[in-house]
């Protein structure tokens, strides 16, 4: 195989993978052990001896098994895929990786949330990291992003403060995974450069449904250069093909219960199932000379670079498509760092990102024990690494020779340093002069066009959905003056954005301000123009026994056939007999599975099996809770008076059982016909709405 069909990452990885499978029991030395669940004792009721070695070594090694979680986005799951340009961009860059649609690139992506421990719950409002590790032939690339598209400072010197602001309170380490408290928004209020980030992260993208489901972006301006040492200026972008989706916050709230696993599961269940999930790479480009022509600085963070105005370019396409063998060996050693750079791509004075050029390969040094982590084999490049660097803890490789400097004549200057013509990485030569000052640029000053440009592009139900997040979020704060301060800040947003958190916060409501806003929408901000699709999507069918099995075989094959996931929930767990004594198995029983963890419902005919659901409390708040999530719901026959029973009286649109035709109500399908066809094909549909 040429390196274009095999998978070099994969290879590697293979070298350092153990299986137990047919092995005899051994100490860490390779010692056989013929037990391993008994102490040596002086006597069967004696003492422990000091003598037993594989007490000690077994012990031992469990007390020292964890490492420091990341100080922040601790909570995280990996996963393998691979990479392909859609064509060559040699034009712009001279990257190996973005030149031949041919080649695929490994990768390996970590998913996180930013501010919970590692044992947090994965549905938490939060910032998503989203970073991934490029395994090029020039060494590695890490585009180490987030799912969204600014931040909340502009100068990597705060980052210290924002973070202590926003982790759980130091005197009582109250609340966990949460902004809603005192000092972080006590924070805000005195860093009102954090405007646009908080619209970002109080909106809908602060839930997302699935890590599948949103965007990427690197945030910071880079740079790409070309082999004629050209530069532009880009952001990078991650497109879902499964468009951008998120969960309600009581829903969020609940499934934190219910399944604090849910996103790591989802991605885990739908790479085993083939589902991979894909995302394209999207680039926006400026030219050099343009870097002044916007009514915002192109290296300040908080600042996106609108659509409109520089149009997303898609250039390739990421497919994940492996899980890995060890979460611990993977996902956590795992050691992202913006500096792992390639020539062809360079960095920008952007002050944030300078700052995170020291703080990602400083972290790594405390959390994976020394200088030697990337020896770990989740973080080996697929190039050869030779260079004087040597020792330090838990070294692996063994370096030949005598000679350990630069330049040397014994070993003929070995490794040798090689020139930007045999893609040597050469810094991009760009002039800079100026006063040593701590000072930031007047052009970062404007905090608030953008958090409108955000809000006038949401649709009507985002708009709400983000009043609701700052009822929670700054009704959560003891301190009425820092309500007070939000409210005056978001006023410079939106006024009345500013008049709906004063009435849900209970503070004074503000007056308009004698500033000129703007009224300038983006339409890709909002994530009602984003992609819709039913597949991967999961249904409950919720039975109970003598119900009607035309009906679930026909729905089932239409969501076989639509790449939609059905699970069967009944009252108990085994199995469950149709009308005419037709068995099928149970997935899941009301307590192993809950109403949210679902993108929809189908509850089928038979006289018998609805007079049983609704005997039981558990399923007629099974529909219930469906209904408030605005979830798709499907009934047919019978089970179109459950719902009129179960379901407040405001449903009008139901169908009676003089008509054949399905009916839809918002999403509420139903139907007394015989044949579903029609039914399920609608059902479709309103499932790919979403909601
Ligand atoms: Fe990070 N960030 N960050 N960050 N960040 C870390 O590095 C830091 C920032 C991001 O899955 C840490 O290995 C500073 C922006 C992701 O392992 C640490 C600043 C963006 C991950 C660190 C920022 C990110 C991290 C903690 C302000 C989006 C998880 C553990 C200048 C573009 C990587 C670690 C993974 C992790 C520092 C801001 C994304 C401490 C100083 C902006 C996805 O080094």
């Amino acid at each position: 195989m040429n390196r274009k069909q095999r998978d070099a990452k994969q290879e590697q990885l293979k070298a350092f993978k153990n299986s137990n499978e047919s092995q005899s029991l051994s100490t860490d030395q390779g010692t056989k052990l013929p037990n391993t669940s008994e102490s040596l004792t002086a006597g069967e009721r004696g003492p422990t001896l000091m003598e037993d070695f594989h007490f000690r070594e077994k012990m031992t090694h469990f007390d020292h098994e964890r490492i420091p979680e990341r100080v922040v986005h601790a909570r995280g799951f990996g996963v393998h895929g691979v990479f392909k340009p859609y064509e060559s961009l040699s034009s712009l860059t001279s990257a190996s990786f973005l030149q031949d649609p041919n080649v695929e690139t490994p990768v390996f992506v970590r998913f996180s949330t930013v501010v919970g421990s590692r044992g947090s719950a994965d549905t938490v409002r939060d910032v998503r990291g989203f970073a991934t590790k490029f395994f090029t032939e020039d060494g590695n690339f890490d585009l180490v992003g987030n799912n969204m598209p600014v931040f909340f400072i502009q100068d990597a010197i705060k980052f210290p403060d924002v973070v202590h602001a926003i982790k759980p309170e130091p005197d009582n380490e109250i609340p966990q995974a949460s902004a809603a408290h005192d000092t972080f928004w006590d924070w805000v209020v005195h860093n009102q450069e954090s405007a646009h980030m908080i619209m970002w992260l109080l909106s809908d993208r602060g839930i997302p449904r699935s890590f599948r489901m949103m965007e990427g972006f690197g945030v910071h301006s880079f740079r790409l250069v070309n082999q004629q040492g050209q530069a532009h200026f880009v952001k990078f972008h991650w497109k879902p093909l499964l468009g951008v989706h998120s969960l309600t916050w009581d829903e969020a709230q609940k499934i934190a219960g219910k399944n604090p696993d849910f996103h790591r599961q989802d991605l885990w269940d739908a790479i085993n199932n083939g589902e991979y999930p894909e995302f394209e790479l999207g680039i926006q480009v400026i030219e050099e000379g343009q870097e002044h022509q916007f009514d915002f600085d192109i290296l300040d963070p908080t600042k996106i670079w609108p659509e409109e105005q520089v149009p997303v370019q898609k250039v390739g396409k990421m497919t994940l498509n492996r899980n890995q063998d060890n979460f611990f060996a993977e996902t956590e050693q795992a050691a992202f760092h913006i500096g792992n750079i390639v020539p062809g791509i360079d960095f920008t004075n952007d002050p944030l990102l300078q700052g995170r050029l020291f703080s990602y390969l400083d972290t790594q040094l405390l959390r994976l024990g020394g200088p030697n982590f990337h020896e770990i084999p989740i973080n080996r490049p697929i190039t050869p690494v030779h260079n004087n660097q040597r020792d330090g803890f838990h070294r692996m490789t063994i370096n030949q020779g005598k000679v350990a400097y630069s330049p040397n004549g014994i070993a003929h200057n070995n490794p040798q340093p090689v020139s930007k013509e045999q893609q040597g990485f050469e810094h991009y030569e760009e002039k800079v002069e100026g006063k040593k000052v701590r000072k930031r640029s007047a052009s970062f000053n404007d905090h608030f066009s953008q958090a409108t440009l955000f809000y006038n592009s949401l649709s009507e139900h985002e708009k709400r959905h983000l009043f609701k997040a700052f009822h929670f979020e700054v009704g959560n704060v003891k301190d009425p003056a820092i309500k007070q301060h939000v409210v005056e800040m978001f006023n410079h947003v939106s006024h009345e954005l500013a008049k709906k958190i004063a009435d849900g916060v209970g503070v004074k409501a503000p007056q308009p301000l004698n500033e000129e806003m703007t009224q300038q929408k983006s339409n890709a901000l909002s994530q009602a123009q984003t992609v819709f699709t039913p597949k991967t999507r999961k249904i409950a069918i919720l039975l109970a026994e003598g119900f009607k099995s035309e009906d679930v075989k026909s729905f089932m094959s239409m969501m076989e056939q639509q790449g939609v996931h059905v699970e069967i929930v009944n009252r108990n767990l085994g199995q469950v007999k149709s009308m005419n004594q037709e068995p099928i198995q149970v997935n899941q029983n009301y307590s192993t599975t809950y109403p949210v963890l679902y993108d929809g419902l189908f509850i089928p005919g038979g006289a018998q099996h609805i007079q049983e659901l609704l005997k039981h409390h558990e399923g007629k708040s099974f529909v219930k809770e469906m209904f408030t999530h605005a979830k798709t719901i499907g009934v047919s026959q019978e089970a179109v008076d459950l719902l009129t029973q179960v379901l407040p009286s405001s449903i009008q649109n139901i169908s009676p059982k003089s008509s054949s035709e399905v009916f839809n109500d918002h999403g509420i399908l139903s139907t007394w016909s015989d044949d579903l066809t029609r039914f399920n094909e609608l059902f479709i549909q309103a499932l790919s709405q979403h909601r």
